[in-house]
């Protein structure tokens, strides 16, 4: 299946209102011509600033708008992080992802996330970062630093994301991808389901990025983990057949991307997670905690790979890692 980037409204919708068996099966046909169904990439994620962030977002747990009795931390060390990214390495991680709680990185944070990007990245480790908005001359710093992936979510339609955000407009998101994307980097731009949006929502959020000038290499969709004492907190709960439907979307219409079963993964039994990776998921994040809501243990998804006969793909070796290869041969 050729990939494109001129999906319209009304073909993911037919997409979308199929039977879902249909949906699901075709999803699974166009992820055996781009992947080997049963290798999973994992990420572990790690807080690196944590809380009183400026933004309202209201599903989160880290705005300083709400009252989410969440403990704020500030920048941790980078020795940290380091212990951190050799745990996930150790555990079968092939990608860290860290993140901080700002609008936009500072001038001032700039040497610090530089320095554990070169570090985490001489570990052998993918590195990924979402640090909110950047600028050109920052995402060119970070790549430069050895960055791979930036993630920053879309989140919704463009015409829902005003009921969900009011610090930042949906074009100042676009734009941060674009940069990202001009530096060299690779993104990582997903969204919500269950913020109340509706199908149409959805769809509009999956045709916003398999409309992009090239599609984002790693799709996260999250599930809306409930956060208490956010104006979220209590909103509908979404039938998870509408996620793996969203799933199964976005693998059929961006196939080349990786596309991450990502929060609200604590909610799914076995067998969910089993329909989502039929749907085409084929990524996750591992470890016990995500940024600040608990996540499925090391120890589940050892059981539920075994389980599934899954494994996981394989840390990519670093240019340094294939020179010393390359001499040594
Ligand atoms: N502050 C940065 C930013 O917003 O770009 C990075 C971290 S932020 C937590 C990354 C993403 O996590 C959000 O865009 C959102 O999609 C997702 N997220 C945050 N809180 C969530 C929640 N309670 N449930 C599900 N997804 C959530
Ligand atoms: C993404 O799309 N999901 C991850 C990652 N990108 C940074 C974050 C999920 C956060 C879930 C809520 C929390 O743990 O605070
Ligand atoms: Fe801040 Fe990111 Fe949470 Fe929005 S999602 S409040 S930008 S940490």
């Amino acid at each position: 299946m050729q990939v494109r980037n001129d999906w319209s409204r009304e073909e993911i919708q037919a997409l979308y209102d199929q039977p879902f068996l249909d949906l699901v099966f075709k999803a699974q046909q166009v992820h055996r011509e781009h992947f080997d169904a049963n290798t999973i990439q994992v990420s572990t994620l790690l807080s690196i600033k944590t809380g009183k962030c400026p933004e309202d977002c209201k599903y989160c747990s880290q705005s300083a708008h709400y009252d989410s009795k969440l403990e704020a931390e500030k920048r941790i060390a980078v020795e940290k992080v380091i212990s951190e990214a050799k745990e996930a390495l150790a555990s079968g991680s092939s990608r860290f992802c860290m993140g901080a709680a700002w609008r936009n990185p500072h001038e001032r944070d700039m040497p610090y996330v530089i320095e554990m990007v070169k570090e985490v990245k001489a570990l052998g480790l993918e590195t990924c970062m979402t640090l909110g908005m950047l600028n050109q001359s920052q995402a060119e710093r970070l790549k430069e630093a050895g960055l791979d992936y930036y993630n920053h979510n879309l989140d919704t339609s463009r015409e829902y994301y005003s009921h969900i955000i009011s610090t930042r407009t949906f074009d100042d998101r676009l734009d941060t991808l674009d940069f990202v994307r001009k530096a060299g980097m690779k993104v990582c731009s997903g969204g919500i389901v269950g913020l109340g949006e509706n199908r149409n929502d959805r769809i509009g959020l999956l045709q916003e990025l398999a409309t992009l000038p090239a599609h984002p290499e790693s799709v996260p969709i999250n599930m809306l983990v409930p956060i208490e004492g956010t104006p979220l907190a209590d909103v509908e709960k979404l039938d998870v057949t509408e996620w793996i439907r969203t799933i199964a979307v976005a693998r059929i219409i961006m196939p080349t991307s990786y596309i991450r079963l990502s929060a609200g993964r604590e909610a799914l039994s076995d067998s969910d997670q089993a329909l989502a990776f039929m749907a085409g998921a084929n990524s996750l994040f591992s470890g016990e905690k995500l940024l600040t809501t608990p996540n499925a243990g090391e120890g589940k998804d050892k059981q539920l790979f075994n389980k599934l006969g899954l494994k996981a793909e394989k840390a990519k070796p670093t240019v340094a890692e294939l020179s010393v290869d390359a001499m040594a041969s």
